[in-house]
């Protein structure tokens, strides 16, 4: 397959060519997504997400790690239907109120609030969150320095929070080894290949000790570099630490294949990550995106491909919710400008 990917540390992305990355003419999209989907009803969508993502990146290059993580989160529970995004009602729990959502970075969620007002003022209400999202994680990903690549549109907003269970039913936890993450990832129609391609996006971000400690205390995770333990032991001194590493120390908020290089050294982070490399399953895959950046960055759209058509609502299925946190039935502000709207045909009546 052609594979020009381009990648850009940030500084210089703002010439941006013309290199955008059709999957693969052959990919398999999910019937209601096309490539164009807003050509008509958006044209400007996707520049208009990226002109915004630059300047908060500019800003904070750590919020493209929250913006990717959330299409994975959302991706994950329920499908990729903005789920992730609405807020939890006092009868019932959410999918915001599970356990491992709770480090989903809470600005993230306003930078997808704001795109939707951009994008409703140029526009109207057409983009999905859904979509907001996704386009949010792939601009994520380029400008921190990963490749170029096009997201099939067209998913539309889900009406339903997700409970604590199902989250906790669908996310896997950083502790979980290489087999059991293979387990919860083939569950959703993802291989091999794909397990490890997606988990190189810990090639940006970070990390709270709750996530990891359990490597350093009682006893240290004999897998583990000496060095690189005893660091982390003065990030997380006790086990009821609150501190933050990065997720991939030789490279924290770089787009790259280091951290592949990081488990080839015995120096990933959580179990999840470093069991890829022990797990004789998956060695040689690491061992391969270690040494070959532009192989890992064709894997990784390949599987963010996948993984963003996972049990999608597209054509009437859904809505196009007009706050992304509320579900339009529930939303108090369209409530009142229906109300307005009647107020005024029925001036017009009279
Ligand atoms: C394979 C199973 C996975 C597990 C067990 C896992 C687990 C975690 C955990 C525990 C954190 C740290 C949260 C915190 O303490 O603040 C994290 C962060 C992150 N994860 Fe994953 N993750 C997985 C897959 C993925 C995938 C598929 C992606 C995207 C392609 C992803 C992208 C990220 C990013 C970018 C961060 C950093 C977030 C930030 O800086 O706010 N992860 N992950
Ligand atoms: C992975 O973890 C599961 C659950 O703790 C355990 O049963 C299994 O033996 C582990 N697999 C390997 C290869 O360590
Ligand atoms: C947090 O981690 C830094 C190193 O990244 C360390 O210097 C600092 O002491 C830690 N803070 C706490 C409260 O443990
Ligand atoms: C955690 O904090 C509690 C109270 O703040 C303290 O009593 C306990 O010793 C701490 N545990 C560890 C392992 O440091
Ligand atoms: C969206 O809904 C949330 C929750 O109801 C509310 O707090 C927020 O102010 C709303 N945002 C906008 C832009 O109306
Ligand atoms: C229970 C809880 O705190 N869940 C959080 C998950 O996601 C967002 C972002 O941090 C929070 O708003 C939720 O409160």
């Amino acid at each position: 397959m052609a594979s020009r990917f381009s990648a850009f540390v940030l500084v210089s992305c703002l010439v941006i060519a013309s290199s955008h990355v059709h999957v693969s003419s052959s990919a398999h999209l999910v019937k209601g997504l096309s490539w164009s989907f807003y050509k008509n009803s958006c044209p400007k969508v996707e520049s208009i997400i990226r002109k915004h993502l630059e300047k908060v990146f500019e800003e904070d290059i750590g919020q493209a790690a929250g913006l990717l993580r959330l299409h994975f989160h959302d991706c994950f529970v329920q499908g990729c239907d903005g789920s992730v995004l609405l807020d939890g009602s006092a009868s019932e729990a959410s999918e915001q109120d599970a356990a491992p959502n709770q480090t989903l970075r809470r600005t993230a969620f306003k930078i997808i609030d704001d795109l939707r007002k951009l994008l409703d003022k140029k526009c109207s209400r057409v983009v999905s969150c859904a979509d907001i999202v996704a386009l949010a994680a792939r601009d994520s990903v380029f400008l921190s320095g990963g490749p170029e690549y096009d997201v099939p549109l067209g998913r539309r907003d889900g009406l339903t929070p997700a409970t604590v269970n199902v989250v906790l039913e669908n996310l896997p936890a950083p502790t979980e080894n290489a087999s059991e993450i293979l387990a919860a990832l083939a569950k959703k129609h993802l291989d091999a290949t794909d397990v490890v391609a997606l988990s190189g996006g810990h090639t940006i971000g970070r990390a709270h000790c709750a996530a990891f400690q359990g490597r350093l205390y009682p006893t240290q995770d004999p897998t583990m570099e000496e060095a690189f333990a005893n660091d982390l032991k003065g990030v997380c001194p006790t086990t009821n630490s609150t501190n933050t590493t990065v997720l991939d120390i030789r490279s924290p908020n770089l787009f790259d294949n280091k951290y592949f290089v990081n488990l080839v050294n015995r120096e990933g982070l959580f179990t999840s990550d470093q069991d890829l490399y022990e797990d004789p399953t998956t060695r040689d895959i690491v061992t391969s995106f270690a040494k070959d950046r532009e192989l890992f960055f064709e894997k990784f759209i390949l599987a963010m491909t996948k993984m963003g058509q996972l049990e999608l609502l597209t054509g009437t299925k859904g809505e196009i919710r007009a706050n992304c946190s509320v579900t339009n039935s529930e939303n108090p502000d369209l409530l009142a400008s229906v109300v307005e709207e009647d107020l005024e045909s029925y001036a017009e009546l009279k």
